[in-house]
């Protein structure tokens, strides 16, 4: 299955609604009403849902236009607004070497499955990766992250439960170095963006790499659960100024109706969107791609 279809296919759920308030619609007053409600039920939020549905009243169909015309004109629309933070976020990961990754983010959003997606992609393109299992809090989250590395055949740095995550994180980037590793995936604990204490890890893990590399780490991913919606912004708003934050990963965009959530993110952080989630095997990681969203988002 190719990258659109994928996308495609995981967004259906989001994009059900969106595109049955069109499909087979009449073009007149009431369309742009059954849009708004639409993406607001889409979680695109009050301000863009009322910013598209007032461009949609105000173009001027022809009288021949159908309802694919009107797809195509608000897909159009959206693609504008996600197009800046689309990027190229694999090929910019690549010098210094190492080139040093930090994903962070609140429990359970998809952190360590996607440090394997991550890796995978880098391995397939003739790169060398090293994951750091450094979610040093629980057994069980190193096991997974070992397990994930044997099947994609990547090399893992892991250290003993409940050890120092920072001092995890500065050995890693040494066997790195050591090994010949190019880029160094770094899986953190779950924690929620009210936990002063734990934020406060992250910052250690921030300082300590610094020692090794002044640049590092080169990139700080916030993953975002798209099951989350609208709700993710209190989360980007503790982790963007708390932190630093280089941009996000949507994952989870396959199980939810609420993936226009991404488009009230770009709008309000002007953030990158360097991947999003669509499923949970290792290939169902994919470069954030602006014309399939919004083609997909209006069903197109
Ligand atoms: N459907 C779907 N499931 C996903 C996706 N990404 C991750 N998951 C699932 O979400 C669950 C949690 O993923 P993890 O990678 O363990 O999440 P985490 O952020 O590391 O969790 P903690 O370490 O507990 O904070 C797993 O069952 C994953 O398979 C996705 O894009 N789509
Ligand atoms: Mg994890």
């Amino acid at each position: 299955m190719g990258i659109f279809s994928k996308i495609k296919s995981a967004l259906q759920k989001t994009s059900e609604k969106i595109s049955l308030s069109i499909t087979g619609k009449k073009i007149d007053e009431n369309l742009a009403q059954e849009i708004e409600d639409a993406l607001i039920i889409a979680d695109a939020g009050v301000e863009i849902s009322l910013e598209l549905s007032a461009k949609v009243s105000k173009k001027k169909f022809s009288q021949e236009a159908t309802d694919i015309d009107v797809k195509k004109f608000l897909s159009v629309e959206i693609f504008n607004l996600v197009k800046p933070y689309e990027c190229d976020f694999f090929e910019s990961c690549s010098a210094p070497v190492p080139y040093v990754i930090l994903v962070i983010g609140v429990n359970g959003n998809g952190k360590t499955t996607s440090v394997a997606k991550i890796a995978h992609i880098f391995k397939s393109s003739g790169r060398r990766p090293l994951v750091v299992a450094a979610d040093t809090f629980r057994a069980a989250a190193v096991e997974q992250l070992k397990f994930w590395a044997k099947k994609i055949g990547v090399d893992i740095c892991a250290g003993k439960e409940k050890a120092d995550a920072a001092g995890l994180v500065f050995s890693a980037i040494e066997q790195a170095k050591r090994n010949g590793n190019d880029v160094v995936l770094v899986d953190t604990a779950g924690r929620m963006q009210n936990r002063d204490d734990l934020l406060a890890e992250l910052e250690k893990i921030k300082r300590v790499v610094r020692k090794i590399d002044d640049t590092a780490p080169h990139k700080t991913i916030l993953l975002l659960d798209g099951l989350t919606g609208q709700a993710a912004h209190a989360q980007v708003d503790v982790f963007l100024h708390k932190i630093g934050v280089d941009g996000i990963i949507i994952t989870k965009l396959d199980g939810t109706a609420k993936g226009g959530a991404l488009l009230s993110l770009v709008k309000k952080y002007k953030i990158p969107i360097f991947a999003v989630g669509v499923g949970e095997s290792i290939d169902d990681l994919k470069p954030f791609n602006a014309q399939d969203y919004a083609d997909a988002i209006v069903g197109l």
